[in-house]
């Protein structure tokens, strides 16, 4: 038999390539030495540090998956994973930058773009030297992006769009916009297109004042007949399954993330109740103590070997979008009660930044909601078991 690691049960990290574990070797060092060093403060001014992307860049943790010819890695889908895990241990914030980048804005570039919009934006984007965000959500139009009221209007020699996003993580930072709108010369069918800062009737102004996610930076994205050419449209996909093919894979990093957030709590909670005396003994020596940590690890080990199997599938390409719902819906929902567990745990210190645990907490309701909420993951799931949409 052989003998239980708490810290990897399944033996997780033997299962994983020399590639795979030099990937997450060097995400973790750049997130425990360049990242939890200044999230405390980020969190507390609500400042997301723009260099983030450019140090990502230079590490290729940005478009780690997207071919070398455009300037990505060429890694497959569990090295992704694991960069999600390695960041998000730190924060869901900074997750969701790269995140986005990666997923978000130069997956749908890659796989609808032409090779001019390859060449143009790729490798700009892989270094971080521009960022980039996607718009979807709508102030009206959230869970039902169908119902979305932006339009591209044809004109001559391309498109007009008017409309607004709401809730777009990096907009007010963005060099390039990923935006989906109902496009009149293609049947009031969604279509993307790629806008850039700058352009006439673009703004983005940021969202102030969230009690979540504070060291991400939010915004809208507001479009007053916008003028682009036909060389803006995103020609190789059109509905809803073009946003939902950037989206199936941000959410499967999602499902490494939370782990990774969830392991930081647990760990810390493990510490903080071993150091900790009351009633003259260690709190980790009581049973209701050490059954929260047994509940922890048993979720966390599952979480984990879930993703694992999600990502070599994902790899293989037998990875169903139904299965991504499972393992986001699950890893963000037992992420989220082991960080308030975890939060708990701490006692009056858990709710000190310093501890890191309550930061965690409240980062994991924004991770709940977004990139679909854990019930509109339920619904896809239960019309996957049954063939009746209950949305
Ligand atoms: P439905 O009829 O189910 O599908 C419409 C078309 O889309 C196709 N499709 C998919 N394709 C690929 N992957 C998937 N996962 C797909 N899901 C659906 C489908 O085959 C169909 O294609 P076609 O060719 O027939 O047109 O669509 P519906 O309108 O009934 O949608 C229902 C529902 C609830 C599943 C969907 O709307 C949904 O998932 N809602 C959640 C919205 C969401 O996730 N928004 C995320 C916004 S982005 C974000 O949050 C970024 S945060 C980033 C960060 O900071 O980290
Ligand atoms: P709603 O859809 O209004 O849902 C409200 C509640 O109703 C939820 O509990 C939901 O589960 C429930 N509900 C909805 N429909 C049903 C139903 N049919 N049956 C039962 N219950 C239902 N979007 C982007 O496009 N790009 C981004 O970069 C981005 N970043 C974000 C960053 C942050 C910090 C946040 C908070 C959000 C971000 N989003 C982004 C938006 C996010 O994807 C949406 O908030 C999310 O999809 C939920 O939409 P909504 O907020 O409109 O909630």
């Amino acid at each position: 038999m052989g003998r239980f690691d708490w810290q990897d049960p399944f033996a997780l990290d033997a299962q994983l390539t020399d590639e795979e574990r030099m990937v997450r070797d060097t995400a973790h060092g750049y997130a425990r030495s360049r990242l939890l060093p200044r999230v405390e403060k980020a969190y507390l001014d609500e400042h997301f540090d723009r260099a983030i992307l450019s140090e990502m860049g230079e590490l290729g943790l940005l478009g780690a998956t997207i071919a070398p010819e455009y300037g990505g890695a060429g890694l497959g889908y569990v090295s992704y994973g694991l960069i999600a895990r390695e960041v998000e241990a730190v924060d869901s914030g900074y997750r969701s930058a790269m995140s986005v980048q990666s997923s978000l804005v130069m997956h749908p570039i890659h796989a609808y773009g032409t090779e001019e919009q390859k060449r143009k934006y790729l490798p700009r984007l892989a270094t971080g030297e521009w960022v980039g965000c996607f718009g979807l959500t709508e102030p009206d139009a959230g869970s039902d992006p169908g119902g979305m009221k932006t339009r591209a209007k044809k004109t001559d020699g391309g498109y007009s769009l008017s409309g607004s996003k709401m809730w777009i993580t990096n907009s007010p930072i963005a060099d390039v916009f990923i935006v989906w709108a109902k496009s009149d010369a293609h049947g009031g069918r969604i279509k993307g297109f790629v806008l850039e800062k700058g352009m006439k009737g673009l703004s983005a102004p940021r969202i102030e004042g969230k009690l979540s996610l504070r060291a991400s930076i939010t915004g809208e994205i507001v479009m007053d007949e916008v003028e682009v050419g036909e060389d803006a449209l995103l020609p190789g996909v059109e509905g809803l399954k073009g946003p939902f093919g950037c989206l199936n894979r941000a959410r499967y990093g999602i499902a490494w993330g939370t782990m990774g957030a969830a392991e930081f709590c647990m760990a810390a909670a493990r510490q903080y109740t071993l150091d900790r005396q009351q009633f003259g003994v260690p709190l980790a020596s009581k049973q209701l103590v050490q059954m929260k940590l047994a509940d922890m690890e048993t979720e966390i080990a599952l979480g984990l070997q879930a993703t694992l199997r999600a990502g070599r599938m994902f790899d293989e390409g037998t990875l169903a979008p139904e299965a991504i719902s499972l393992i986001k819906r699950n890893n963000c929902g037992k992420a989220l009660n082991i960080a308030r567990v975890a939060r708990d745990m701490h006692g009056g210190n858990g709710i000190s930044g310093e501890f890191h645990v309550i930061r965690h907490a409240i980062n994991l309701e924004t991770v709940n909601t977004y990139e679909g909420t854990h019930d509109v993951h339920g619904l896809i799931l239960g019309r996957a078991i049954t063939g009746i949409a209950a949305f």
